[in-house]
């Protein structure tokens, strides 16, 4: 979704919040939106999706992030949810090599479900628990960088990189959404078709509805 507007917004951008359960998912978001944070482990917080407008290079971007209401536990995440994404926030837990070993799997579902042009950055949460890391940032550097994806370590329980995350995600959206107008720009500014050599009709008339090529 990213459809511009006139009043209160000039984008809006939906973005989608995957990863397994209980990596932080819903705390994330409830960080970026309402700069809350919950020690309970709730399998949701019961939104749909959050939103929070800021400025991305002067303009103002409406972020609609949607949460999963726990469906990822069962693997039924439906294409409903990806539908209209211009962005995912790929989330593992730093402590939970497992979450990590299940990202290969989340791009999977992504590339089948999302659009080809989706940003996607990949976050390591509980950056806090230093101490229970059993994941490196080498290693999740390393993914990131054979995806092609941009990465980052964050801590919904210290507010440390989830405004960075977002941010860098929206960039990276209102570059490729610009690029995209630009391209639509030029197109339509390019007077009819590219010019070609002339050729004489009168050459093929004999053709019309033989085959042009080898089979038969
Ligand atoms: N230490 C720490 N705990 C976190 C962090 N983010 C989430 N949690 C905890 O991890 C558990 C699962 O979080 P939740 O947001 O429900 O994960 P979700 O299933 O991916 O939505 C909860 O107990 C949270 O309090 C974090 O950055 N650091
Ligand atoms: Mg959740």
């Amino acid at each position: 979704m990213a459809y511009r507007v006139d009043q209160e917004y000039d984008y809006l951008f939906k973005i989608v919040l995957i990863g397994d359960s209980g990596v932080g998912k819903s705390n994330i978001l409830s960080r970026f939106t309402r700069n809350e944070f919950c020690l309970e482990s709730k399998s949701t917080i019961g939104v749909e999706f959050a939103t929070r407008t800021l400025q991305v290079e002067g303009k103002t971007v409406k972020a609609q992030i949607w949460d999963t209401a726990g469906q990822e536990r069962y693997r039924a995440i439906t294409s409903a949810y990806y539908r209209g994404a211009v962005g995912a926030l790929l989330v593992y837990d730093i402590t939970k090599r497992q979450t990590f070993d299940n990202v290969l799997r989340w791009l999977r579902e992504l590339r089948d479900h999302a659009d080809s042009n989706i940003v996607i950055m990949l976050a390591g949460n509980k950056a806090d628990l230093k101490h229970l890391r059993a994941v490196s940032a080498e290693d999740a550097q390393r993914l990131a960088e054979k995806e092609s994806l941009s990465f980052l370590e964050t801590s919904a329980l210290e507010a440390f990189n989830v405004e960075k995350a977002f941010q860098s995600i929206l960039l990276d959206i209102y570059h490729v959404i610009s690029k995209k107008a630009l391209a639509a720009a030029e197109a339509a500014s390019t007077p009819g078709l590219p010019q070609g050599t002339p050729i004489n009709v009168n050459n093929f008339s004999g053709n019309y509805g033989k085959k042009s090529c080898c089979s038969t």
